[in-house]
């Protein structure tokens, strides 16, 4: 633990609402929580009313008021929570008051530092608690739960026991007569290790699909000039965004809209259409659109007419069909935005292609870019465990150890203050 300053903040969104929520943080706090709700005697968990006033006997605000014991609270200290009228004013009273009463403001994340020193949460559990903050959409919610209900926290704590264990064995070739060993240990530690290293494989090749769901799929339409591209964009996000005409050329840098497509966030861009262009502007836009093709997780490539060649990994739209006879390919879908038709085949197929990106199912664990680069460490140790060992036990166990404090270190249970701190400042102020 850091100190033990008693902490507040306000854990309730700030500005005006209905209902602000202070909480309060650390050791031994019944004596002010019988002053806030001005009683001699209090139960925990309780829900008090109370007229709370300050020092000079004013009327603060009628709040109701609750004690979480130590150590069944959020951080494992004594915590209080006043629920007060959501005013700036009433909630600045507070603060003074509790200013008045040596508690401080907190840190940002500084409730949620307190819990893991306490070990009520690990750091994957609070990864978990920023995603789920973060969370705009419902997949999002959903992962973000499971890894802040502890499901990622089994998995680790797992990986690393097998790690402990099949270090110990390996270490033990060397220390122990083969008599007093399991028989065939060395074949067994190693068909093990071989066996955590794919499954951890595994899971980090749902990493594209957990970042998709964290940070949004980039979906890009693209095409030549005047084909629809900006039409089919204002009609995907329900706006006029972006600005179009019959003047071929009329976008000439990225326009993107964050949409929620079947519970994922997408992050759709429309862009320049692409012709030979003599325009210096229109050719800055071009290679903006080039840019956005290699960044995108799917192209929705526009079309008038029906191509000679068609690439099979980009959704292929052919949108003005309103003007064609003939719309009877299967391997493209009509739209037409003058008429409103095709599109939702184009939805059905996004949502297809997104799904079929996912890998059907989506990642056992939720995998961030610090944990992806701890997992990548422990896979480069059970790597070379495998195949550099060369019947030397001693090594195979120092690898298979490094592994296990890789994965360790995703858990927080070998840690340094820089991870812990690089994780806890993510967090907003109250949490
Ligand atoms: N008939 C018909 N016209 C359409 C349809 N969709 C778009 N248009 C018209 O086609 C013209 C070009 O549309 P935009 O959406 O600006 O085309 P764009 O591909 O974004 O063009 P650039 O930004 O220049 O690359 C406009 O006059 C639209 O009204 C359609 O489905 N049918
Ligand atoms: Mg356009």
């Amino acid at each position: 633990m850091e100190n033990n300053d008693t902490i507040f903040a306000l854990s309730s969104a700030p500005g005006k609402s209905g209902v602000a929520v202070v909480r309060i943080s650390g050791n031994n706090l019944s004596d002010l929580f019988k002053r806030i709700i001005n009683k001699k005697v209090f139960e925990p968990r309780h829900a008090y009313f109370t007229n709370f006033k300050d020092d000079n006997g004013e009327l603060i605000d009628q709040c109701v008021a609750i004690f979480f014991a130590s150590p069944n609270s959020f951080t494992g200290e004594d915590i209080i929570e006043i629920h007060s009228h959501g005013a700036m004013a009433v909630i600045n009273k507070i603060f003074d008051f509790l200013r008045e009463h040596k508690c401080r403001i907190a840190t940002r994340g500084e409730f949620s530092k307190r819990a893991f020193y306490n070990n009520k949460m690990d750091l994957t559990d609070v990864d978990g608690l920023i995603a789920l903050l973060d969370a705009q959409t419902d997949k999002q919610r959903t992962l973000a739960l499971k890894s802040l209900t502890g499901n990622d926290s089994k998995t680790y704590a797992d990986w690393r026991n097998q790690m402990i264990e099949i270090s110990a064995y390996a270490a033990a070739i060397l220390d122990y007569d083969s008599d007093d060993l399991p028989a065939n240990i060395d074949k067994k530690i190693l068909s093990k290790t071989k066996d955590l290293l794919s499954e951890i494989k595994k899971s980090m090749s749902g990493y594209r699909a957990t970042r998709a769901i964290q940070n949004g799929f980039n979906i890009v339409l693209v095409g030549e000039t005047n084909v629809g591209k900006s039409s089919i964009f204002n009609k995907l996000v329900g706006s006029n965004r972006a600005i179009v005409s019959d003047i071929a050329g009329t976008t000439r840098d990225v326009v993107s809209q964050q949409i929620d497509i079947d519970g994922y966030l997408v992050n759709l861009s429309d862009t320049a259409g692409i012709r030979d262009a003599s325009d210096t502007i229109e050719k800055i836009g071009i290679e903006r659109t080039h840019a956005e093709i290699k960044n995108a997780d799917l192209v929705i490539h526009v079309y008038n007419t029906v191509p000679k060649t068609i690439n099979k990994n980009e959704i292929n739209v052919i949108n003005k069909s309103d003007l064609l006879k003939n719309t009877s390919n299967k391997t493209v879908i009509y739209t037409s935005v003058l008429k409103d038709t095709g599109f939702d085949k184009l939805l059905n197929t996004i949502k297809n292609k997104m799904h079929e990106l996912m890998g059907g199912s989506e990642s056992k664990i939720a995998i961030n870019e610090r944990t992806y680069e701890l997992l990548n460490e422990c896979v480069f140790e059970l790597d070379n465990a495998i195949n550099k060992y060369e019947g030397n036990y001693d090594i195979f166990a120092e690898h298979v150890r490094r592994g296990g404090d890789a994965i360790g270190k995703i858990l927080g249970v070998i840690t340094t203050s820089e991870i812990a701190d690089a994780t806890f400042s993510r967090l907003c102020l109250g949490k």
